[in-house]
């Protein structure tokens, strides 16, 4: 299935698997490299020690491209930053700031550098910074959030810049993926449906979670400071009722903090974030990794071919 995003990336099918916070690492990614799409470890606020062993790790597991996602708004992104030079990670996807300042070294190194976003006006910017491809993020995606849809972001991205755009926020089946080619463009990123794959990691209450979702099981914190969107739960909850009670960026933050690992490594339904795109619904069975990508990408050329 080739594409500008297969090209780009040197990989066999146009999927990149989502940088999730505690959840998106070696096993996960390996498994997703060997498969054909683009696996991606999350720095997210790890320290930099971490990061280079999952980066050495996954080159044990697969001999296929990879990614790093840079969450730009962590402690360590300094380190990270400089860490992709030494370690030559082939793939940077950057999230949650302008990556500006760091992409001249990135591509000295040879790395290629992707900046997911949830505006025209960044993807502009960046595309003159030197980013080799944008991915359009819509407002359906779990965690950290913009507010625009996907299906009204991508195809605006699309008309603003010329470098590739993948699109990003409620793609979880071929369905979604073809159309995602549709607006543009071409290749996809996905997330939560990567949570219940079985090589992912994550505690088996967060993907009991995930299998158990319907249409409308997300919700978003933080509206007016920083939205997150997450499963409903008892955190969720009672941080929806701080906030209407008009509760401080500060006294939110410091509700949240610690609550994603909570969740993604213990597990606790009741205090952990358990963040999730809104396509949780559509995701009914846990799969290999390699079932998941081969799935996505039979659905959509059947489609793509006009078939039913
Ligand atoms: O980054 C994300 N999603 C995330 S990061 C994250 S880590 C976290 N952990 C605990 C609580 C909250 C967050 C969870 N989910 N998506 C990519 C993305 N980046 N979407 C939108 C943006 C973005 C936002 C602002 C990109 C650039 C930007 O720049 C502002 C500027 O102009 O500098």
């Amino acid at each position: 299935m080739k594409t500008r995003l297969t090209d780009l990336l040197n990989i066999r099918i146009p999927i990149i698997q989502g940088g999730m916070a505690w959840v998106s690492e070696s096993t996960l990614a390996a498994a997703v490299s060997e498969a054909g799409g683009l696996g991606v470890i999350a720095a997210a606020n790890a320290p930099a020690g971490w990061v280079r062993e999952e980066i050495r790790r996954v080159r044990t597991l697969t001999d296929k491209p990879f990614g790093l996602n840079v969450m730009l708004m962590s402690p360590s992104v300094e380190d990270v930053a400089q860490l992709v030079c030494e370690e030559r990670v082939p793939v940077v996807l950057t999230g949650a700031g302008n990556p500006a300042k760091y992409i001249p070294a990135w591509k000295e190194s040879g790395t290629t550098v992707l900046s997911v976003l949830s505006s025209a006006a960044l993807a502009v910017r960046l595309e003159r910074a030197g980013v080799d491809g944008i991915v359009a993020e819509g407002c359906e995606s779990g965690g950290h959030i913009g507010e625009v849809t996907t299906m009204c972001l991508v195809p605006q991205i699309v008309d603003a810049v010329k470098v590739p755009v993948v699109a990003a926020g409620g793609i979880a089946d071929g369905r979604g993926m073809a159309a995602a080619f549709m607006l543009g463009a071409v290749g996809v990123q996905a997330g939560t449906v990567f949570l219940v794959a079985e090589e992912c990691q994550v505690h088996e209450n967060y993907k009991t979670m995930i299998l158990k979702a319907g249409d409308r099981s997300t919700e978003v914190t933080g509206r007016s400071t920083h939205p997150v969107r997450c499963l409903k739960n008892k955190l969720t909850k009672i941080g929806s009722d701080m906030e209407r009670q008009g509760a401080s960026l500060e006294e939110m933050e410091q509700f949240f903090a610690g609550s994603l690992r909570c969740a993604a490594v213990e597990g606790d339904t009741e205090k952990g974030s358990f963040m999730s795109g809104q396509i949780a619904g559509l995701v009914k069975r846990r799969m290999p990794a390699r079932e998941i990508i081969e799935s996505m990408r039979t659905q959509a050329q059947e489609l793509l071919r006009g078939g039913d």
